[in-house]
């Protein structure tokens, strides 16, 4: 091919559009909805990056020049993904980490849409002010009610079940990351040209690694079984690069990242504090449990795949284990040997 029409650099919507062949059935609904929330998604970076700016945008409460009310950001963020699978019309109905309740959009344009979406829209936000990594987490479920009121059925799917999952990182740069079944590929933000380019493509997680993330302040609530595998991680064995390294920056996209990238793994166990674990199932775990399987890796409850539990309320939670296979493994052998279930 002639060099001046290699093409190098593929955008998001570049690449769902040719990726639009995978889905048979699709007609262009999917890819649709993975626009919306790139869009979205470029919306929030932009004010995720003027989080510092607060002295001079005004405080949480206060109105800017423009009179318009300074919100927190993750509030902001709900609102903005909301607002675009709203007007996107290929959503019908949202369940999101920061409304109690299922958000039906019962629009004209999206009350027949056949998708609905769980969401995150800033995890880790308490992170914003002191400038940490933090990121949005969603997935993706065809309607299963027919029409009508939309069901709390339609969301209590099994992980399984996900036609589409992702993640945004605002990082030192930004990006989307997601999986629709065919791979992972990343995407990092050009804000030069406004658009999510491929930079990561079909991204897998390697088999082990030498990170381990968890809060170990909480040491003292945690299973023995979980006890017992910090301590394998710390013990000095050249053979298997031990000592690992701990690293734990508090904010679940962020350790995530770069275990996916590096290898590694990351535990939210149960604790004292958070009996069934801290991490939602809906729009937390399940979401990044596919996208590590799909990288190669496994997440885990501790006991069996995060992907295979049927989900009973919208926000539940579950401990969480996830990252690379052989470690996901270990750390599930350890909590049969010492904490069973
Ligand atoms: P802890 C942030 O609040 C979050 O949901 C995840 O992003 C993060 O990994 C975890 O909680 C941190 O929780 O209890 O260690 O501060």
């Amino acid at each position: 091919m002639n060099s001046i029409y290699k093409r190098s650099v593929v955008t998001l919507g570049q690449f769902i559009i040719e990726r639009q062949a995978d889905f048979p059935y699709a007609k262009g609904e999917l890819s649709r909805l993975l626009r919306d929330i790139g869009i979205a998604a470029k919306i929030v970076n932009r004010e995720v990056n003027k989080a510092g700016l607060a002295d001079i945008l005004g405080d949480i409460g206060s109105s800017n020049v423009q009179g318009e009310e300074q919100k927190k950001l993750d509030v902001f963020a709900n609102e903005q993904f909301i607002s675009a699978l709203s007007s996107g019309g290929e959503c019908c109905a949202i369940a999101s980490e920061e409304n109690e309740e299922m958000i039906q959009i019962s629009s004209d344009v999206s009350k027949n849409a056949r998708y609905v979406v769980c969401i995150d829209p800033l995890d880790g936000s308490s992170n914003i002010d002191v400038n940490v990594s933090i990121g949005t987490i969603f997935s993706i479920y065809r309607r299963v009610s027919l029409s009508g009121t939309i069901q709390l059925s339609d969301f209590l799917q099994k992980g399984t079940e996900q036609v589409a999952a992702g993640y945004v990182i605002f990082g030192s740069s930004t990006m989307l990351v997601y999986t629709t079944g065919r791979g992972v590929n990343g995407f990092t933000l050009d804000p030069s040209i406004g658009e999510f380019c491929l930079s990561h493509p079909d991204m897998k997680v390697p088999k082990t690694g030498t990170i381990y993330s968890i809060n170990e302040g909480n040491y003292v609530h945690f299973p023995e079984g979980v006890k017992q595998y910090i301590k394998y991680c710390q013990v000095e064995e050249a053979a298997t690069k031990r000592p690992y390294s701990s690293r734990y920056i508090g904010s679940l996209v962020a350790d995530f990242h770069r275990n996916l990238l590096k290898g590694g793994i990351y535990i939210y166990p149960a604790t004292a504090k958070s009996p069934k674990g801290k991490l939602r199932l809906l729009y937390e775990c399940n979401p990044l449990a596919w996208i590590v399987e799909q990288a190669g890796g496994k997440a885990s409850d501790g006991y069996g795949r995060i992907l295979d539990i049927q989900p009973n309320s919208l926000h539940q939670r579950t401990p969480f284990y996830i990252g690379s296979s052989e470690m996901v493994k270990l750390a599930e052998e350890y909590m049969a040997r010492f904490s069973q279930k």
